[in-house]
């Protein structure tokens, strides 16, 4: 059994969370899923990033204490990801004790390594972005913030270093060395067109409490907080016990997958694998960042305003149909755009119509020819289904290990495709006029052993419906992929429920 430990981002809680944050975790569940039910253990990281200005801002904007704000916020991002099915092993809290001890502990670590100095600061902030940035930088993004185009302030301070540049050459091989370890490739060229363009600089990791109060103290200088970003990206340590339990940390280090979007890349790819680096420790295998869900040309986002409440969502379609969107319509790494329109279409065609009609009539043909019950001893893999049930079985390990989870739906569904066209080949109710009832007995054994299976792949995707199908079909499968073989003999007990996706009416 191998182990896998995969990360998504902690999200800010100066606002509840948004379907861009849903995606972002329901990618990683399904990964997370995908890798349990192939026999790795997994650990799951997610949770909430709670420091920094903006969030202290956002507190006093609700006339509330900061605290009671953070905590209330956070518990609408564990709320939604119970909502969504997110099998996370661990919701970790900037604000947690043990966090902010790592925290420090790491930073009289590196500097004992010689890797912090203070020093006069002059730069531009934005606030939104949590980000500092250079003359040159923003002079380039017309004097404003060159990650989100807002307004930036100048600021002048005294503050801690960490020695980032110290790093760069090391940074540099490593990602020669390791091709794979920014996704998608566009991601990569375009860490390494920042490296070759800039030189780095080292890092400002403290912020003086005179300006920004809420974070972690300044192991330091009790006069400083620690830059609220040094302090995020080391929960990927401290959600698995550093400075605690070492014995968890190396069980579980290095991370397989960190998850993230784009706008998040160079914190993950550059800043993050240095800093562990220098801990002297190796960096997590794979930073993959993911596109952004769009309304029109607009990132959707809080501090556009556009932000879609995932909660309206699945009120309206269900928690697997929103699943099922989002991991099918874009593939991991591009943008896509968000509308009911696309929503309604998916659920149409795909959910309703496929998967949700090949479940409906064969069980009802299960109930009305043989009250349900329907075994067989002989159930062999009929002809028709053998191409597309091999291509699933050949391809459909290496394309969930390699993230492409629209393509491993289409596989998926490309099979139940194959079944709906056997149901009209067939023609069961003819079958049922002759008399036939021996052929029609395998033959909807044949189909109901084809669902069973369906319903396993299904699983990372739509965990509700694997179960619920399962339910229907009358058996207590274990999601396994060691149960994905086609069994000869076969039996089921079935019991008919409401179809598991009815169609959206647009008229
Ligand atoms: O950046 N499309 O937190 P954050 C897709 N606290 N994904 C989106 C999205 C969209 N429109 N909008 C947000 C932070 N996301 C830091 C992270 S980690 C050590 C610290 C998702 O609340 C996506 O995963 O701004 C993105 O990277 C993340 O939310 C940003 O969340």
């Amino acid at each position: 059994m191998g182990k896998f430990y995969l990360t998504t981002p902690i999200y800010y809680v100066n606002a509840s969370p948004h379907i861009g944050h849903a995606y972002t975790n329901i990618i990683s569940d399904c990964l997370g899923r995908f890798k349990r039910i192939k026999g790795d253990e997994v650990f799951f990281l997610t949770g909430t990033d709670e420091h920094g200005e903006k969030i202290k801002k956002a507190a006093l904007a609700d006339n509330t204490d900061v605290l009671d704000f953070v905590n209330n916020v956070s518990d609408n991002f564990k709320n939604l990801w119970e909502k969504l099915n997110i099998s996370y092993d661990c919701f970790i809290r900037t604000t947690d004790s043990a966090h902010k001890e790592a925290v420090k502990q790491v930073i009289i670590k590196l500097n004992e390594n010689g890797d912090i100095y203070k020093a006069k600061y002059s730069a531009f902030y934005c606030m939104p972005c949590e980000s500092f940035w250079t003359d040159t930088q923003t002079k380039d993004a017309n004097g404003k913030c060159p990650l989100c185009s807002r307004e930036v302030e100048k600021v002048e301070e005294e503050n801690y270093f960490f020695k980032l540049s110290k790093y760069e050459d090391w940074l540099k091989q490593y990602l020669k060395d390791n091709p794979d370890c920014v996704r998608p490739k566009t991601r990569y060229n375009e860490v390494n067109g920042f490296l070759d363009n800039n030189k780095l600089a080292d890092l400002c990791i403290s912020r003086p409490k005179a300006r920004v109060s809420w974070g972690v103290e300044f192991p330091l200088d009790c006069e400083y907080v620690v830059y609220v970003w040094f302090d995020a990206l080391l929960n990927y340590l401290s959600g698995i016990g550093f400075g605690v339990d070492q014995e968890k940390v190396d069980k579980w280090w290095p991370a397989d997958v960190h998850l993230m979007a784009k706008d998040i890349l160079r914190h993950h790819a550059i800043f993050w694998p240095i800093m562990v680096h220098a801990l002297g420790l190796a960096p997590g295998k794979i930073v993959f960042a993911h596109g952004w869900w769009k309304i029109g040309d607009e990132k959707i986002s809080k501090s556009l305003g556009n932000i879609v409440n995932p909660l309206d969502v699945i009120k309206e379609i269900g928690v697997d149909a929103l699943r099922y969107f989002l991991l099918r319509e874009i593939p991991l790494g591009a943008d896509g755009n968000y509308s009911s329109e696309a929503i309604i279409t998916r659920i149409n065609s795909d959910l309703a119509n496929d998967v949700g009609n090949l479940v409906y009539r064969t069980l009802n043909m299960a109930e009305k020819y043989f009250q349900g019950d329907v075994s067989c001893d002989d159930c062999l893999l009929p002809v028709e289904f053998k191409q597309s049930l091999q291509a699933l079985s050949v391809r459909y390990i290496n394309l969930m290990d390699d993230l492409s989870f629209s393509k491993a739906l289409e596989l998926i569904f490309s099979f139940i495709g194959v079944m709906n066209k056997y149901i009209e080949d067939t023609k069961p109710w003819a079958l049922h006029k002759e008399n036939n009832l021996s052929r029609l007995k395998v033959f909807l054994c044949e189909l109901l052993e084809g669902i069973r299976i369906v319903s396993l792949y299904l699983y990372p995707f739509m965990p509700q419906t694997s179960e619920a199908i399962n339910k229907q079909l009358g058996i207590d499968l274990i999601f396994s992929l060691d149960n994905i073989q086609w069994r000869a003999k076969a039996g089921f007990s079935t019991k008919k429920g409401k179809p598991l996706f009815p169609r959206i009416d647009v008229s």
